[in-house]
């Protein structure tokens, strides 16, 4: 089985609010697995610059209502639009939306998940708003999902689609970043000067990759190259960061 994500910064452009990446999402779709196969899908510009104007993370708030209600529609516009492309390249996509079958701090309902792979359908689910058994509001982010679906399934290989090549050493944007082919104990990461985005940033990021890498061998691939993802799924060479 593979369980993959497709990053925000893939599937939309992070800087302008609600700019869908068709074109990347079409070619990401045409080189996926039509079966065994679990997705999970990031919030870009759909979810995060609103997410960070009603400070979401920090619990619920009367004046917040409106906002977390907004970033709920957005994600599901967001989500039907990948649904869309999912159907049309013959992959049988069902969505759920996290906020209707989870609440932060209790179990996760693996159930539909389970029902759906067994009539060889393919769950999709993504970074949504979710409430929260203390906080009231919360966002639950795509990576939480990953780590929670590796755990009960553990899929063969989880990909993370970005918009750069795999791990570097340093933000990408920084002159002389050098992407790092292997990720593991030993790798000394620079993280810091990442401004983090709602969900966390890039070190949360790692930590999460690292803790599903003990039940599925994952990897961190350009979206941008989806040929990449057929690439690794037939063993041949790939670029891209192994994390371990
Ligand atoms: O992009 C966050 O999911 P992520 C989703 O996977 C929202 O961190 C609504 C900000």
């Amino acid at each position: 089985m593979l369980l993959i994500k497709l990053g925000g910064s893939v599937i939309s452009n992070k800087a302008n609010y609600r700019e869908f990446r068709y074109a990347a999402v079409e070619s990401i779709a045409s080189n996926l697995p039509k079966r065994d196969l679990i997705i999970v899908h990031g919030g870009g510009s759909f979810g995060h610059i609103l997410a960070r104007k009603h400070r979401i993370t920090e619990g619920y708030k009367p004046w917040k209502t409106e906002g977390f209600a907004k970033i709920g529609r957005d994600m599901m516009d967001l989500n039907l639009r990948i649904l869309d492309i999912l159907l049309e390249n013959d992959i049988p996509a069902v969505s759920f939306p996290p906020h209707a079958y989870h609440v932060m701090g209790g179990e996760m309902n693996m159930r539909i998940f389970e029902e759906s792979l067994s009539y060889e359908l393919v769950p999709l689910t993504y970074g949504d708003i979710i409430f929260h058994e203390e906080k009231g509001f919360d966002i639950c982010s795509g990576d939480y999902l990953m780590l929670q679906l590796a755990r009960r399934f553990r899929p063969e290989k989880t990909i993370f689609l970005t918009d750069v090549d795999g791990i570097y050493d340093r933000p990408p944007s920084l002159d002389g970043a050098t992407l790092i082919p292997v990720v593991d104990e030993e790798t000394m990461l620079q993280t810091s000067l990442e401004v983090p985005d709602v969900t966390g940033g890039m070190e949360y990021k790692i930590g999460m990759m690292r803790k599903i890498a003990k039940y599925s061998e994952v990897y961190v691939l350009n979206g941008f190259h989806p040929e990449r993802i057929k690439n690794l799924m037939e063993g041949k060479k790939f670029v891209g960061t192994v994390v371990k």
